[in-house]
């Protein structure tokens, strides 16, 4: 139930997580399970497990090349005080957010009831960082947001493609990197025969109709959620995870994140080590390589020990945000001088602004509701939207459709430092939605009228319709081509590369883990070949 709170943070647990496993080991001699050393010289760091981190590990070390992965937030690893390692969504906790003292859950309200509620302090696994016009949900630990996204893992239409990556041959990503990604990532459709009559899709079924009698394309899109896990969940033979609601705080069985795919392929290598815990504040040019100078923190946030590194080639994969901020921050202080005017341009949302719809009583959406996606509605081509059928796990029946839309919003934002503080901002403007809202509503507008529906009020406070407060699909900031060449090679310094979705102008018209992992495939294939 929505209503119900549970609150269990025992300091014991707390202090539990503070751990953090392996060995110290000896400068230049790292091995699997190692521990990050000061002082240590690595041929490759990675700053980030997300996609493209984890693709950039994986395949350097199948090329022999050893590599040292760094990232901020925790190795989801330790059970907490209820026996789970995850917490649910409908009970967010300790564990739930990334140092905050209270819950920033995107959707804030239910029936009136605002949801948000205290919690201790702690390395969680969602982050919800707010700037001036726009909170931007990231995950937080090893896997980066492979661990709280929805699995939704759509290539885009092919015809789309120019306009997301104008420099990158079309030909080459469909035929090669995108089955790549796809197979690395364990990307599978949901069986429909089995879709057609689960219980816990009844509010996609719900959708389709509705979709499909206004007219609407209604398309099927893969998962990597483990399908034959869901059907034994549904059959009861299984312990629930998307069953229960899990997906934002983590999911305690069932989905494929790359800790499971990518990240654990990289680590069976023995040359990838990774320390979690570990933030990168700061890399500049050493003597034919990079000092990097990286915060070991606990879980408070509180920083422990700060340790210098030097690395040969460092790889920026932390994520569209944290890739961006690092270096528009040590471009404006002279750390990383050689880098060009492009950095902390063309960052976009993906044009994400989310809805609701009330339905009649008769189109029950269902008290079970499935956490992974399915389905899309695709008014793309003609609206300028493509709409998520996603679902309102709450336990309780809402006769409620709910929706997240990636639309071709055309607005796009830059960071910004001011070098006496080192503060880095992004200059987003709130209004900048109403293009997305108006391009949502291509779709909603019309299945409300044919449907004799209206939107929900109750979702995202004070009487409003549209959640246009966040995205979850931040993307650009240090963009393909502009502030790097065609690979991900950063302009002004050889031997740094950004590999993940910094490098995507701002929108991929679907969601868009896929084509950060197929961007990232061809990119490292490159440099392989090239650099190493
Ligand atoms: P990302 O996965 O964010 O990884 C970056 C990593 O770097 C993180 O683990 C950070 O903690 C770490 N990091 C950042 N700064 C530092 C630092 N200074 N030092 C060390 N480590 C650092 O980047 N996409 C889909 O395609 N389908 C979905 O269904 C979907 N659902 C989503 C639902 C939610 C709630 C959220 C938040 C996102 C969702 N996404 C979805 C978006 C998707 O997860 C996101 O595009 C990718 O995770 C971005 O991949 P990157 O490799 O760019």
């Amino acid at each position: 139930m929505v209503s119900r709170r549970r609150f269990i943070a025992g300091t014991g647990s707390l202090l539990g997580a503070l751990a953090v496993p392996g060995t110290a080991v000896a400068a230049g001699r790292l091995t699997a399970g190692a521990r990050l050393t000061a002082g240590t010289r690595l041929p490759v760091l990675v700053i980030g497990t997300g996609y493209g981190g984890s693709v950039a590990a994986l395949r350097l070390a199948q090329a022999g090349v050893p590599v040292h992965m760094v990232e901020m937030g925790m190795e989801w690893k330790t059970p907490g005080p209820d026996g789970k390692v995850f917490a649910n969504t409908t009970r967010p906790d300790h564990r739930s957010f990334w140092l905050r003292t209270r819950t920033k859950q995107p959707l804030g309200n239910f029936l009136g009831f605002p949801l948000d509620k205290d919690v201790p302090r702690y390395t969680g696994i969602l982050d919800a960082e707010e700037f001036g016009g726009i909170t931007v949900y990231q995950g937080r630990g090893v896997g980066g947001g492979s661990l709280v996204n929805g699995g939704m893992a759509v290539t885009p239409r092919r015809e789309n493609f120019a306009a997301i990556l104008p420099s990158v041959n079309a030909d080459e990503m469909y035929a090669v990197h995108y089955p790549r990604a796809n197979a690395g990532l364990g990307v599978h459709p949901v069986d429909p025969a089995w879709w057609e009559s689960a219980a816990c899709y009844q509010y996609a079924r719900v959708g389709r109709k509705h979709a499909q009698r206004s007219g609407f394309p209604f398309v099927f899109v893969p998962n990597v959620y483990d399908w034959e896990y869901m059907k034994r969940e549904a059959a009861g033979t299984a312990p629930r995870s998307a069953l229960e609601g899990e997906v934002l705080y983590g999911n305690n069985h069932g989905k494929k994140t790359l800790r499971t795919t990518y990240l654990a392929r990289a680590e069976a290598t023995g040359r990838v080590t990774v320390s979690p815990l570990h933030k990168v504040t700061s890399v500049a040019p050493a003597g034919g390589g990079y000092t990097v100078v990286i915060d070991e923190l606990d879980t408070t946030g509180a920083t422990q020990a700060t340790k210098t590194v030097t690395a040969d080639k460092v790889f920026f994969a932390a994520g569209s945000v944290g890739t961006s901020k690092l270096l528009t921050r040590l471009r404006a202080t002279g750390a990383l001088p050689g880098l060009n005017g492009e950095i902390g341009e063309g960052w976009g949302d993906n044009g994400n602004v989310m809805c609701g719809r009330a339905n009649h009583m008769w189109d029950a959406t269902g008290k079970l509701q499935a956490s992974m996606p399915t389905a899309g509605i695709d008014n793309w081509a003609a609206g300028g939207a493509f709409a998520e059928v996603a679902p309102l796990p709450t336990g309780i029946e809402t006769y409620a459709s709910f929706y997240l839309s990636i639309t071709a919003n055309p607005h796009r934002a830059r960071f910004s430092c001011d070098p006496a503080t080192g503060q880095v901002e992004l200059n987003w403007q709130t209004a900048w939605k109403q293009p997305s809202i108006d391009m949502a509503k291509t779709i909603f507008d019309r299945i409300n009228t044919r449907e004799g529906t209206i939107y929900r009020t109750d979702l995202f406070g004070s009487s409003r319709i549209w959640g246009d407060h966040l995205t979850y699909h931040p993307l650009g900031g240090a963009v393909l081509n502009r502030a790097t060449d065609n690979y991900g090679r950063l302009h002004g310094h050889p031997g740094l590369y950004v590999i993940d979705g910094a490098l995507i102008p701002g929108n991929t018209s679907v969601n868009p883990f896929v084509t950060i992992t197929a961007l990232a495939e061809r990119n490292i294939e490159e440099i392989i070949a090239t650099d190493l």
